[in-house]
């Protein structure tokens, strides 16, 4: 992988919000018992706000996270990375070439891309992603919004052909781990499965032994 990044056990689970798929609860305190389950990773994806709840929200996430010693990152607003100091940026389906965000991001800032394809894994490694999602793996609650499902094989050629870490995204529940994980992936994406859960903190802690971390 180009910059030398390695997964902690705990960053192989990424857990992305989704604010109106809780259950009702807030979303801090979802992330929080998450963030309590060992999560590594938070990727903050609320593409409805603005900028300037979406830098509210950004803050209080800043803050957890590094209550809890975790990552954050913030899909495609690379303005809000910068004003909260975030881990990293991820760059969804026709954003920017990671080497063009790249030349604003401080060295140690990781740079995610959202995949669906081989073709696309490879080009995002090309330009320069620290890592990547390839999904939706499986079929999803809101396929229109992700697309038809790739399906295991291609998530197993893409772990072949790249060598950044990937994480399956797309579908993923706790019976479904180990099936990723053999084909390659490093890690796993989830909304649903953890932001709709009854007991976050358990259904965290329950993924992450099965990803081995
Ligand atoms: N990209 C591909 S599938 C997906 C995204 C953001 C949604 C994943 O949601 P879930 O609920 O974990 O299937």
């Amino acid at each position: 992988m180009g910059r030398g990044f390695t997964l902690k056990p705990s960053q192989r689970l990424y857990l992305v919000t989704d604010r109106k798929n809780t259950c009702g609860r807030d979303l801090l305190f979802v992330v929080e018992e998450a963030l309590r389950g060992g999560a590594g990773w938070i990727q903050l994806r609320e593409k409805d706000l603005d900028g300037r709840e979406l830098y509210n929200l950004a803050l209080r996430l800043r803050e957890l996270t590094e209550r809890y010693d975790a990552g954050l990152i913030i899909n495609d607003r690379l303005d809000i990375v910068l004003s909260v100091d975030a881990d990293g940026i991820h760059l969804g389906h026709g954003g920017l070439p990671p080497c063009e965000v790249r030349r604003y991001l401080p060295e140690d800032r990781l740079i995610g891309v959202s995949t669906h394809s081989v073709e696309e894994a490879l080009r995002a490694q090309r330009e320069g992603a620290d890592f990547i999602t390839l999904g939706p793996v499986y079929p999803t609650p809101s396929k229109m919004k992700y697309g038809p499902p790739v399906g295991i094989k291609v998530l197993d050629e893409v772990c072949r052909r790249v060598s950044i870490p990937v994480f399956a995204i797309g579908g993923i529940r706790r019976d479904r781990i180990k099936e990723v994980m053999q084909r390659g992936a490093e890690g796993v994406a989830l909304i649903s499965a953890v932001m709709e859960s009854r007991d976050v903190k358990r259904c965290v802690e329950g993924i992450l032994k099965e990803t081995g971390g």
